[in-house]
């Protein structure tokens, strides 16, 4: 049985970690063009990597809930016939057990230089531009992927979803692609679909099954 798990923000909502679009969600105050795209990244770095530093240092504050934990299970358990693909920026999934996650939009524990495209593991502020550990320039930003980049991995994503048995979506809007065309093209390739969310998503449409309420109760009682 092969599966493919796709988590949003809401399954670490529980942890504390603030989800996007929430009433008190990280987008408030904040518009997704100031923080989350590159041009804003060009027009006030300092601003940006301060948005994320607060996040990366906020990590150390948090830890995994049960619905990580339910999938670290699951992870030991399948090996490679699970792809638990993360929309996270955050290392509750392996903090939580599971192996080989895939960030498809990248992690806030990794520095991506703008200069040698090298990534280094970081878990220090990037806001005082500190050098380039590989290459020595100081032009190291945060290794997420902004509205307008390509999100990481995405063939081995696709590969995986077309010869999926199941796809399961846990704590997601459904508002941003790639990501909210997946379930969809699991469907077309013979997948079973199954949503896990607290509220009806903007995709749940198109899922065979959804089940609402909290991750941290919805996501153990599916892998148990
Ligand atoms: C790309 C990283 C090309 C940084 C993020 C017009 C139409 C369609 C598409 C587009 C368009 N114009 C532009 C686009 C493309 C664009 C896009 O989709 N825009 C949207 C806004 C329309 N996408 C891109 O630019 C992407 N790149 O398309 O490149 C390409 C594509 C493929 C192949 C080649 C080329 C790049 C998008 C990545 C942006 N980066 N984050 C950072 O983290 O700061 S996006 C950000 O929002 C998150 O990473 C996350 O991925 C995304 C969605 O958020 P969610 O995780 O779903 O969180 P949200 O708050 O929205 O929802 C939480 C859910 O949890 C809610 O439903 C809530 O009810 C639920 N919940 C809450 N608590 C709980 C819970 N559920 C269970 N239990 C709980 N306790």
């Amino acid at each position: 049985m092969k599966i493919v798990v796709l988590t949003g923000a809401g399954i670490s909502a529980e942890s504390g970690v603030p989800t996007f679009r929430d009433s008190d969600g990280l987008w408030e105050g904040h518009n997704v063009e100031d923080v989350a795209t590159p041009e804003a990244y060009d027009a006030r770095p300092s601003f940006v990597q301060k948005f994320y530093d607060e996040r990366r240092a906020f990590l150390s504050k948090v830890e995994p809930n049960p619905a990580h934990v339910a999938l670290g299970r699951l992870s030991e358990l399948l090996g490679s016939d699970l792809t638990l693909v993360t929309q996270n920026i955050d290392d509750l999934h392996e903090r939580g057990g599971a192996h080989d996650v895939v960030h498809m939009h990248g992690e806030l524990l990794s520095a991506l230089c703008r200069a040698c495209t090298g990534r280094t593991p970081w878990h220090k502020e990037l806001s005082d531009f500190p050098p380039c550990p590989r290459c020595g320039v100081s032009e190291l930003r945060p290794d997420v992927v902004w509205f307008g980049e390509i999100p990481y991995e995405m063939g081995r994503i696709q590969a995986a979803l077309m010869r999926a048995d199941l796809f399961v979506s846990v704590g997601t809007s459904g508002a941003v692609y790639p990501a909210a065309g997946f379930v969809q093209m699991a469907k077309a390739c013979g997948a079973k679909t199954l949503e896990l969310n607290l509220v009806p998503s903007d995709g749940t449409a198109f899922f065979d099954e959804a089940r609402h309420g909290l991750a941290g109760e919805l996501v153990p009682a599916w892998v148990d």
